[in-house]
């Protein structure tokens, strides 16, 4: 079995912050558990245009609020605690943070580790590992 601490993992490389967002990765390829699960931070005031092309993603709101459009017809869906939206066509999509939203996000294939956004919005098939050391 393997045991962490959101609190813990955050001080470690396992947080990436990036333009808008920051995550902290808790579970990854390298645990070889077929998907990687993060605890994600939209910044209040956050547009993110998002497309996930190598992955799948389901997204879970924790706290917060916002709302996440699909881009090819143009529907927006509000997000409150308690919303999913689950990303099975590697959709297309607009995520805007009204206040500070918490998300648990689930990703197959795995994220590595150190992915952030290319200029697709999408994260590529290889990225850097992180290390627990
Ligand atoms: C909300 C969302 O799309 N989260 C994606 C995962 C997170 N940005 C991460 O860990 O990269």
């Amino acid at each position: 079995m393997i045991v962490r601490q959101l609190q813990e993992a955050e001080k470690s490389d396992r947080r990436i912050v990036s333009e808008g967002w920051e995550s902290t990765r808790l579970l990854l390829k390298a645990d070889n558990m077929g998907f990687s699960f993060h605890i994600t931070t939209i910044y209040e005031g956050a547009n993110l245009n998002l497309h996930y092309q190598n992955h799948l993603e389901s997204v879970y709101c924790m706290s917060g609020e916002g709302e996440v459009e699909t881009v090819e017809d143009g529907k927006v869906y509000p997000i409150t605690p308690g919303t999913i939206y689950i990303l099975d066509k590697n959709d297309k999509h607009i995520l805007r943070a009204k206040k500070e939203m918490k998300m648990a996000c689930v990703f197959n294939p795995p994220l590595h580790g150190k992915e952030v956004h290319n200029a697709e919005g999408a994260y590529e098939l290889d990225a850097e590992e992180v290390s627990d050391k």
